[in-house]
């Protein structure tokens, strides 16, 4: 496999007609394109065989940078269309790129259903903690005490987490990263294109314009450097939980927990409802 240089990755993935792209300066938005399209690379797979599916934010502007079929849909219904595709081409990859906005919000109910179901989908969810697109409005994600235009005194609702979620519900791939590191964004990126099954993995990715700004959270480095700092791992979070000191706690408390919630396998909807037809059709009950 070759090294896949920026130019490459235009070259071959890339809509060139599409450049340069809508995003912001800082934007992580980016970095969630290149992360998916390293991840396919690594997979070894053709375009041909992937279906993108988005709905409506920044971050769902991306199938449209890629040079592969793809749906821009309605905003929140991503998955619903995504379930869709897979339902009349069962042997295609189909990866949804979503924001938290459309994902959590107007999107909430098809993503638990489709969970429920457990349809063989890859969920990329673009966790900005707001509505980046509309101009800052708050979302099922913005934390506590964060501003938006709609909450300019500071965020009183407490915010969903989406892997916790994901995780009881039954997802069996679900992994939380920032973009600010590549590596384990591509692994999981590739881990759920791989899972049969619904696979959720959500990219915490800084918009600069419509919540750090707002936030005050510092320039584009600043803003960039927050997710490092806000973030904790998983496993470290739990050893601290159980032996650190009060300190510690308090502190790991407030952080984001990064890694992989869940990976497990289990039976996926088409797979069983494509068996139910064969066995009507052989004149089975
Ligand atoms: C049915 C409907 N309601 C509201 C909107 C307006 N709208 C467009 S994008 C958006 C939110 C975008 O936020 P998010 O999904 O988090 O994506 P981001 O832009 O942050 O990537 C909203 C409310 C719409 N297009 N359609
Ligand atoms: S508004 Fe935010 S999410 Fe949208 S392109 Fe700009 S920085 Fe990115």
């Amino acid at each position: 496999m070759q090294e896949l240089s920026a130019e490459l990755i235009r070259k071959k993935y890339l809509r060139d007609e599409m450049w340069p792209s809508i995003f912001c300066n800082g934007c992580g938005i980016g970095n969630v394109l290149d992360y998916t399209l390293r991840a396919i690379e690594e997979l070894n797979l053709d375009l041909d065989e992937i279906v993108f599916v988005s709905g409506i934010g920044c971050s769902s502007r991306l199938p449209g940078y890629i040079n592969a079929d793809g749906l821009h849909t309605t905003h929140g219904r991503a998955i619903a269309f995504a379930t869709g595709v897979k339902a009349v081409n069962p042997d295609l990859k189909v990866i949804v790129f979503t924001g938290d906005g459309d994902c959590a919000a107007i999107g909430g109910n098809h993503f638990i259903h489709a969970i429920r179901r457990n349809v063989d989908i890859t969920v990329i969810m673009v966790n900005n903690f707001i509505y980046g697109m509309t101009g800052g409005q708050l979302a099922p994600t913005t934390p506590i005490g964060s501003r938006s235009t709609t909450s300019p005194y500071g965020n009183i609702e407490p915010p969903f987490d989406l892997c916790e979620l994901a995780k009881v519900i039954g997802a069996p791939y679900v992994a939380r990263w920032t973009v600010s590191h590549p590596y384990r964004p591509i692994k999981s990126i590739k881990r759920g294109i791989e899972k049969k099954g619904f696979a959720y993995i959500e990219l915490l990715t800084p918009c600069p314009t419509a919540y750090g700004r707002r936030n005050r959270l510092g320039d584009i480095k600043e803003l960039w450097k927050w997710y490092d700092e806000n973030t904790i791992l998983i496993e470290e979070y739990e050893r601290i939980m159980k032996y650190g000191s009060d300190e510690e706690k308090e502190r790991a408390s407030k952080m984001i927990k990064i890694g992989v919630f869940q990976d497990i396998e289990k039976p996926e909807y088409f797979e069983e409802y494509y068996k139910l037809i064969d066995r009507l059709k052989e004149g089975g009950k």
